[in-house]
């Protein structure tokens, strides 16, 4: 009799996480059957019979391993500082979609006196940045757009992800302070860890193999 065994599920988001890991996954042996960009399907079947990708908005992945509905996923490290917790192994760093999280601003401007208003999507690590300084900061949540806060008088400050750089230009604001170095980590359900650790286990060390190659 045939044991069939659940497919493995690795949860993505589209946009830049599944155009930076299409590489790594290519160079593991692994080739997808569809593309997010071009597909509505949210679960696509790869080469391999015992994986599934299910694509995802980017916030959610942790979300998602975490309560095992996916095995493992990709989840960019500004996402996995919002979702703190020791719910998920991040045992491996793939080193794509790179940014850096910083703290931006009008660069002439002094901002009004007492307490610094800050706009951000990235809550948690504000609060923590400020924190560790002992600086008492006003944190307004924010889902996107950031770089309208300042110009329209809502904060002094934004924090957000800077690549090149050219969204803080183009809205005349500068990059002011840097936070953290941010990639884009495997991380991986805790049960799946134990109960599927032979299979899950290659797959870390294809990838790792993969993030080795490409550097
Ligand atoms: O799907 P949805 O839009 O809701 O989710 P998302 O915006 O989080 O997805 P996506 O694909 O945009 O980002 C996924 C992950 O990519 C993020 O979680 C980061 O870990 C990583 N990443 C790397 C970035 C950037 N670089 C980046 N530059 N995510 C966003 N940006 C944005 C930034 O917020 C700003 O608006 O790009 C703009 C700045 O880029 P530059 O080049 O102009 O400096
Ligand atoms: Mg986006």
């Amino acid at each position: 009799m045939l044991l069939m065994v659940e497919p493995l599920k690795l949860a993505l988001s589209k946009g830049r996480i599944f155009q930076e890991i299409l590489p790594l996954l290519a160079i593991a042996g692994i080739y997808p059957r569809d593309d997010p960009k071009t597909s509505r399907k949210l679960v696509l079947d790869t080469n391999q019979a015992d994986l599934k990708l299910v694509i995802i908005r980017a916030a959610d992945v942790p979300t998602y391993v975490e309560y095992g509905a996916a095995d493992f996923g990709v989840a960019g490290k500004d996402v996995l500082l919002e979702h703190p917790g020791n719910g998920l192994y991040e045992p491996l760093d793939l080193r794509i979609a790179c940014c850096r999280m910083m703290v931006a601003g009008e660069p002439e401007v002094t901002p009004r006196s007492g307490r610094l208003r800050i706009a951000t999507k990235y809550v948690h690590s504000t609060r923590r940045f400020y924190a560790e300084r002992g600086e008492q900061v006003e944190v307004i949540k924010l889902y996107g757009s950031m770089e309208l806060a300042p110009l329209v008088g809502l904060a002094d400050r934004i924090v957000d992800l800077v690549d090149t750089g050219n969204t803080l230009r183009a809205n005349g604001l500068a990059p002011l302070e840097h936070i953290t170095d941010i990639s884009s980590r495997l991380v991986v359900n805790k049960a799946s860890m134990k109960m599927r650790h032979q299979r899950i286990k290659e797959f870390i060390c294809l990838m790792a193999e993969a993030v080795e190659k490409q550097h």
